[in-house]
């Protein structure tokens, strides 16, 4: 192929590709279409660079729509704990209640496989099958830190749909609660009652997290246990340490299977909206969010320009390896390898 006849077949193929502009995508979110809000969020999963702008330029579009009646949950808890079977009946709750719920699904081992979350779907039978409901499960093959990057800014895309509740689903090991925390609003974690080791495993640090613990499957025999269990729950949560925004956080007892309450669960959630708006935290989180997540990219994208570098890569290597030896301290490593890489280019 001579050097014109590939610059027109570049040239067709990369129209193809954008053969949709931002605009129109954006015009599609707006209006509803769920096609056009998935195919987005494929883009901003894609690699291809192609793809990205195109992704970015939506994204950007959408951040500008202000939709500020949103909120974000989060829900986690350990393996089987009933998230999904939770995260059915409750989005079916707010759909009777006029609302359109997004849920979107953080699964830590999805990064190592074909992504476990996709057979939830099964579990959330009745509301996949909902207009009003948009259910996506995490890239599968993507490191735990890229699913929370595409996580985040899909969050950005369903509010332009005009989405009203946001559920971010994760299974609880302990690296992707924090993650989760940092981008939603409202974080809840369901628990078991008499599993015996009353903290199962969650670490003291992740229900330190939570506006809201829930002990899940409160039915059957499991019930009083359930009552017990909140009830403890409730003491050992008044002895952490006060939030900076003066939420303390509640307790309840649920069953997806057994007379649902949702309604209290959602009035748990609009007590906490009422009172971090009032005290202006609701806002000022976002923001802190926001901040947060502006140095996670520059980290990110610092260490994908560096990766560019076949020597520049080289030369990390070099000095992982010094690490790992104690030869040389990671400050000193990190320090050489900026002035080398980065300062010398002109940053
Ligand atoms: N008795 C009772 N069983 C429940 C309840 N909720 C879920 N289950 C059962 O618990 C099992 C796990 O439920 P899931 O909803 O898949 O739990 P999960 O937390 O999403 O599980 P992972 O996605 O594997 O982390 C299933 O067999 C459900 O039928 C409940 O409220 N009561
Ligand atoms: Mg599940």
């Amino acid at each position: 192929m001579n050097s014109d006849h590939k610059k027109s077949w570049l040239k067709k193929r990369r129209s193809r590709r954008n053969d949709v502009s931002a605009a129109q995508l954006l015009t599609e979110i707006q209006a509803g279409s769920r096609d056009a809000l998935s195919r987005s969020i494929t883009l901003l999963e894609s690699t291809k660079v192609a793809d990205q702008v195109l992704a970015q330029e939506v994204l950007k579009d959408c951040l500008e729509i202000k939709n500020d009646q949103t909120i974000r949950i989060g829900i986690t808890g350990v393996p089987g704990v009933g998230k999904s079977s939770f995260i059915e009946i409750f989005g079916l709750w707010l759909i009777e209640q006029g609302k359109q719920v997004a849920i979107l699904a953080i699964d830590p081992s999805s990064a190592s496989n074909s992504g476990s979350i996709l057979g939830d779907k099964t579990r959330m039978n009745e509301l996949s099958m909902r207009e009003e409901a948009f259910i996506r499960p995490s890239p599968a093959g993507t490191s735990l830190g890229g699913v929370a990057r595409k996580t985040r800014e899909s969050i950005i895309l369903c509010e332009a749909a005009g989405f009203d509740v946001v559920l971010v689903e994760t299974v609880g090991v302990g690296q992707s609660e924090g993650m989760v925390h940092s981008m939603v609003d409202f974080f809840l974690l369901l628990m078991l009652s008499g599993a015996g080791d009353e903290l199962q495993g969650i670490k003291r640090g992740i229900m330190e997290l939570a506006d809201l613990l829930v002990v899940n499957k409160a039915d059957g025999d499991n019930l009083t246990k359930a009552k017990v269990a909140a009830r403890t729950y409730k003491n050992a949560l008044h002895l952490f340490p006060g939030k900076e925004n003066r939420w303390v956080a509640e307790t309840a007892i649920s069953s997806s299977v057994e007379k649902p309450k949702m309604d209290e669960i959602w009035a748990v959630i609009e007590r906490f909206e009422n009172h971090t708006k009032e005290n202006g935290h609701f806002l000022r989180h976002r923001n802190q969010q926001n901040l947060h997540w502006f140095k996670e990219e520059l980290t990110h994208q610092l260490l994908q320009l560096a990766g560019q570098n076949v020597d520049a890569k080289k030369h990390r290597k070099e000095l992982e390896n010094q690490v790992e030896k104690g030869t040389v301290s990671p400050f000193e490593a990190a320090d050489c390898w900026i002035k080398k890489w980065i300062l010398k280019n002109g940053i």
